[in-house]
């Protein structure tokens, strides 16, 4: 009996090894710690792509990633572990040469992407309908599909890339991006061809802590707010958390982590007294979510927020870090990754009306080492009305303020897998 069983557990094995999986459960594979943290994508149809840039002798999948890192043009990598062999290609990652799916040829390939890329499926927060788009490269809305079982595996039509430093989500088949317009009385989304879409640079989709998919100040949202309708479009709206979500599925997760805290509704003057009155604060958070930065915009009433993440350091020289906010908001920076030596460096002390840098709080010059990691976090206190913040730098030897962007940014060594 028992050797029955052990009979039928190596068949399931040998079964579960051979056969080709489809989508994985799980949505990050993450592997290493900071700089060299990199995720597998969180699916298996990958192809092996035809014009690797170079093949480079590395021992161990994680030296052909640093590899990849090391290479400008590199992207991702295949990589190739098979018992005695070891190979490792350094890929520019263009998959629209391979329009239909083929799995690397042998079961001891694996695709790895470098992290700033990533391949997404756009759905709908409480419901399993996915926005699809068609493959014959016109450009024309995004749809709804209400048909369920046609999101459940990537295909060439609901398979977008999210590129977190461009802000892009583009189309995997077509190359067409996803746009936000303005036609008459209401934001929609249009696939369109142009690259980038021609609006500030603020406009970029960023992932929202809450799980939305933001746009500036604005976040995606279907038409009918939710209600599954078959070829609904996809708008531009308000971030409010009642509003019904669109959120990226098979994401790796972005860079910010977000502690929720929900507060009395009597009023507090500050954020310090703020913190004072909220008993959860900082250890037991309502909630934890992700974001790809410091910035969101009207959400809700009456929450404490408390952003973390490391902030890696692009250039040597003196920094300056910006701060806004609607209602309260203070910024700290460490000299290095330990949460321990950080330092308040700007306090938002009352809110602020619009996104102009001009009226933002700013720090003193601050010394930072290229390539070096600065745990970097912020304390924020919402009471009523508007909500807003914003957290942007003026590089070494720069004039221009630009936002902290997720490229700037890693998730804190506590929030890396082992
Ligand atoms: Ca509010
Ligand atoms: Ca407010």
């Amino acid at each position: 009996m028992i050797e029955e069983q052990c009979v039928t557990v190596l068949c399931i094995c040998f079964l579960l090894f051979i056969r080709p999986r489809d989508v994985l459960t799980k949505d990050l594979i993450l592997r290493g710690e900071d700089r060299e943290a990199y995720w597998e994508l969180a699916y298996d149809q990958k192809v092996l792509d035809r014009t690797p840039i170079i093949e480079v002798k590395v021992n161990g999948d994680f030296a052909c990633l640093q590899a990849c890192l090391q290479t400008p043009e590199c992207r991702s990598v295949n990589y190739e572990a098979n018992y005695s062999r070891q190979r490792c290609q350094l890929l520019k990652y263009n998959r629209l040469n391979a329009p239909v799916y083929k799995d690397a040829p042998n079961p001891y390939w694996k695709h790895f992407d470098t992290g700033l890329s990533q391949f997404v499926r756009i759905k709908m927060h409480r419901d399993n309908a996915c926005y699809v788009t068609t493959c014959s490269g016109n450009k024309e809305a995004v749809l709804s599909e209400k048909d369920q079982s046609k999101c459940q595996e990537f295909t060439d039509e609901n398979t977008f890339e999210y590129d977190m430093v461009s802000g892009t989500i583009k189309s995997h088949c077509t190359d067409n991006y996803l746009c936000p317009q303005y036609p008459h009385t209401k934001w929609m989304t249009v696939m369109s061809g142009d690259h980038p879409c021609k609006y500030d640079d603020k406009y970029k989709f960023r992932r929202a802590f809450y799980g939305a998919i933001m746009w500036g100040e604005w976040c995606l949202f279907p038409e009918n707010y939710g209600v599954s309708i078959s070829g609904q479009l996809l708008q531009i709206g308000l971030c409010t958390e009642a509003a019904s979500r669109i959120t990226f599925e098979h994401q790796a997760k972005p860079p910010v982590k977000v502690s929720f805290y929900k507060t009395s509704t009597n009023s507090r003057s500050s954020l310090d007294a703020a913190i004072q009155n909220t008993a959860k604060y900082p250890n037991t958070p309502d909630w934890i979510g992700y974001g790809d930065t410091f910035v969101f915009n009207d959400w809700n009433d009456y929450y404490m927020l408390r952003l973390q993440a490391n902030f890696l350091a692009p250039e040597n020289g003196e920094y300056k870090f910006y701060v806004s906010c609607d209602s309260y908001a203070k910024l700290y920076l460490s000299t290095g990754k330990d949460e321990g030596n950080k330092q308040e460096i700007a306090h938002c002390l009352s809110w602020v009306s619009g996104w102009d840098w001009s009226i933002a709080y700013v720090s003193q010059a601050v010394t930072l080492t290229a390539e070096h990691l600065y745990y970097m976090e912020v304390v924020f206190y919402e009471d009523g009305g508007g909500d807003r913040l914003q957290v942007g730098m003026k590089l070494p030897g720069s004039s221009t303020i630009q936002m902290v962007e997720a490229y700037h940014l890693q998730l804190i060594a506590s929030e890396m897998e082992a």
